[in-house]
């Protein structure tokens, strides 16, 4: 793959030296197995086995189409997500309105098998289709003194029932730091089992950060913005003290109200045990040195 950075700054600057070297084993889907065997064993290191697609597409959260699993999947077909396109400004070379057909033109589309850890406790596994933040970045050309990336889903009260209520402040943000977003499992998914992926999950396409709460992958991206200044997040605005910008998978932090040691695997049946929830949800190897020397309790 061409890397068409301009600038200074590189990609290698903005990603791990092991992770970087690394990036053609997490291509050819060996990341997470092939990098853990060396590493040890336990649950990180096994054959991720995905759920169903009934399970991934009936039990979300889109709150723009109401607050309930089951809302999403009977509302998310009011959405209308073509024609699409991404506005990408701020901090670039060649910012604009992306046509959803031009950036799939240009990106090359993988299949991913990424644990999932909703903040709530729950966990899937889903096979999604999608491409490297890093190379739609890579599209638009990061600028020299970039430190974050913004994000916004498409707000249209007319066809999102949900966000006539003030539930959230719409439109749903997110942001990530600039070598969060370029690292190389950060991913914007077009698809689910080799199928578009369905409004309920974030159509066209959505924000994939495999290693923090589910709340990080925004859905059905309409804007991204490359700042230098930490951008706000939805659920951090809603509640501080709760959702803390980096919101990474941390079983030694708990939520305010709930345990985040342990999560209830969607798809195990009623009576299936809770199961331990992993440092960084599996992804220690990979992604821990983004981090160091950072107070994970006080940045969580
Ligand atoms: N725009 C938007 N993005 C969103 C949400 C949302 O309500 N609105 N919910 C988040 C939460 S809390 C989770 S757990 C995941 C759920 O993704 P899924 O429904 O595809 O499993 O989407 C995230 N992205
Ligand atoms: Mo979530």
């Amino acid at each position: 793959m061409a890397y068409r950075w301009k600038n200074t700054l590189t990609r290698k600057d903005a990603t791990p030296e092991a992770v970087f070297l690394n990036r053609r084993q997490i291509l050819a889907g060996l990341g997470a197995s092939g990098l853990a065997m060396a590493a040890g064993q336990g649950r990180a290191q096994e054959a991720l086995e995905p759920n169903s697609w009934e399970d991934i597409t009936s039990y979300c959260n889109y709150y723009e189409f109401g607050t309930g699993k089951s809302d999403p999947s009977q509302n998310a077909h009011l959405l209308t997500t073509s024609p699409w396109s991404v506005t990408i400004d701020g901090l670039v070379d060649r910012p604009g309105d992306y046509a959803f057909d031009e950036i799939l033109a240009a990106m090359t589309v993988e299949e991913r098998i990424y644990r999932f850890r909703c903040v709530e406790a729950w966990s899937m596994v889903v096979p999604w289709n999608g491409f490297e933040l890093a190379d739609l970045l890579d599209l638009a050309g990061v600028q020299e003194g970039a430190k974050y990336v913004a994000f916004e889903t498409v707000l249209r009260p007319e066809e999102m029932p949900g966000t006539r209520f003030p539930v959230l402040d719409w439109p749903y943000v997110e942001g990530l730091r600039l070598d969060e977003a370029l690292h190389p499992l950060t991913m914007m998914a077009t698809g689910i089992y080799g199928k578009p992926i369905p409004n309920q999950n974030g159509a066209p396409l959505r924000l994939v950060v495999p290693w923090k709460y589910g709340f990080k992958s925004i859905k059905s991206v309409v804007r991204i913005t490359v700042t230098d200044t930490e951008p706000p997040t939805s659920w951090n605005k809603a509640n501080a003290r709760e959702y803390g910008f980096y919101s990474n998978v941390n079983p030694n932090v708990d939520h305010p109200r709930w345990s985040q040691a342990t999560e209830r695997q969607i798809g195990g049946g009623l009576f299936a045990q809770r199961v331990p929830t992993l440092m960084f949800n599996g992804y220690e190897d990979e992604v821990a040195s983004l981090y160091d020397g950072m107070d994970l309790t006080e940045f969580f």
